[in-house]
């Protein structure tokens, strides 16, 4: 254990075994190697935006185990927006200075492809400062079967469109076993990786999340941030990484362990050591609780995503995330925790410190 730790304060690279070592390290030990890099790049500074989710379709040809979100059996009212309602959300979120909005949707074959693909030139013609940053690379795979489409010509449509920048939903656990009892079906881990490859070769940024604590196992996250890091390695695209804790309710997914706040926290240390590539660490208040996503702060986070306004993936399967948070809530939590808020923009230039 003393040649890892040695290892890590030498900034030297991890392997996999060395890895799934570091779940044995005290909470302690990992906390400070994790924090000695956050604050050797960032010093106390804690990021996040001012966005507005907006998920306007949950009608799904997929069937994810753990998605709660998906209109079926346990959520019998489907949705689907009108463009009109999109730009009317739009617009309300502009004169409350949001300055992105993350759009995200189910795989819904009934709307057709333009329906997917227009909104963006809208929100882009009538509201072009705000940053668009929308489908991740399950949706892209599913416009692309869908339609007959490469992932090139998706992709060029989502440029020609104003997609600014991707969003890394739809990783889940890379491993193709549990990928397979989780979501099968969906976009397989290679399309995943292979879908950023190609908008990162166009010069284009994006996130990567994982999905974790449900039936995975501590070894299949190592595995997931090394596949992560050796794509990084290869295009420099990813901004942020973001682990996703597992919402246990209103879904189809049989767990039997729940993870311990102490577990999160130590995959959250473990994955600022391991992705030494990824400048940043989000803890995605909506899955972690926001207490924890604060404590995070000292385990390797440096990001905490946004406000939100309204999200309705997670809150589906539990999550206290439906209204967002209020910015000046946001504000003084971080600095009541002993950070720095800095207001960025969506690939990260900061914009103000609050
Ligand atoms: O891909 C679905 C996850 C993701 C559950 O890129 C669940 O900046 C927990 O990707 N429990 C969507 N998670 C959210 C997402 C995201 C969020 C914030 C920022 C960014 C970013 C991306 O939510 C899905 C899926 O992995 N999810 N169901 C659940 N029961």
């Amino acid at each position: 254990m003393e040649s890892i730790i040695r290892k890590v304060k030498n900034n030297e690279r991890l392997g996999y075994e060395e890895g799934v070592r570091l779940y044995d390290l005290d909470l302690f030990t990992l906390g400070e190697l994790a924090n000695e890099i956050r604050e050797k790049r960032w010093g106390k500074k804690s990021f996040f935006n001012i966005n507005r989710h907006i998920n306007p379709t949950n009608v799904c040809k997929d069937v994810c185990k753990f998605c709660a979100f998906s209109a079926g059996r346990k959520n019998p009212n489907q949705y689907t927006m009108s463009h009109e309602e999109i730009l009317k959300i739009v617009e309300e979120a502009r004169a409350r200075d949001v300055k992105e909005v993350h759009i995200v949707s189910a795989h819904n074959p009934e709307t057709g492809l333009a329906w997917y693909m227009d909104i963006f030139a809208k929100i882009k013609k009538q509201f072009p400062e705000i940053h668009i940053k929308a489908l991740t690379a399950a949706e892209v795979n599913f416009l692309a079967e869908e339609y007959n489409l490469s992932y090139d010509e998706v992709i060029d449509l989502m440029i020609e469109n104003g997609v600014d920048s991707m969003p890394g939903g739809g990783a889940e656990i890379f491993d193709e076993k549990v990928r397979d009892y989780i979501c099968k079906g969906k976009v397989s881990s290679e399309q995943w990786l292979k879908i950023h490859r190609l908008w990162h070769k166009r010069g284009r940024q994006s996130n990567a999340t994982m999905l974790f604590g449900h039936v995975e196992e501590k070894h299949h996250r190592i595995d997931h941030m090394i596949r992560l890091r050796t794509l990084q390695d290869e295009t420099g695209g990813f901004n942020s990484f973001i682990p996703l804790v597992y919402q246990r309710e209103n879904n189809y997914l049989k767990v039997k362990n729940f993870l311990s706040s102490q577990e999160i926290l130590k995959t959250m240390a473990i994955s600022r050591i391991m992705l030494d590539n990824f400048p940043h660490i989000k803890a995605y208040w909506v899955t972690s609780t926001v207490n924890l996503a604060l404590v995070s702060q000292a385990w390797g986070a440096d990001d905490l995503d946004g406000t939100i306004e309204r999200e309705s993936i997670n809150s589906a399967a539990g999550a206290k995330s439906a209204h967002g948070m209020p910015l000046s809530e946001f504000v003084a939590l971080i600095k009541n925790s002993g950070y720095i808020p800095v207001e960025r923009d969506s690939l990260y230039h900061e914009l103000k410190v609050w």
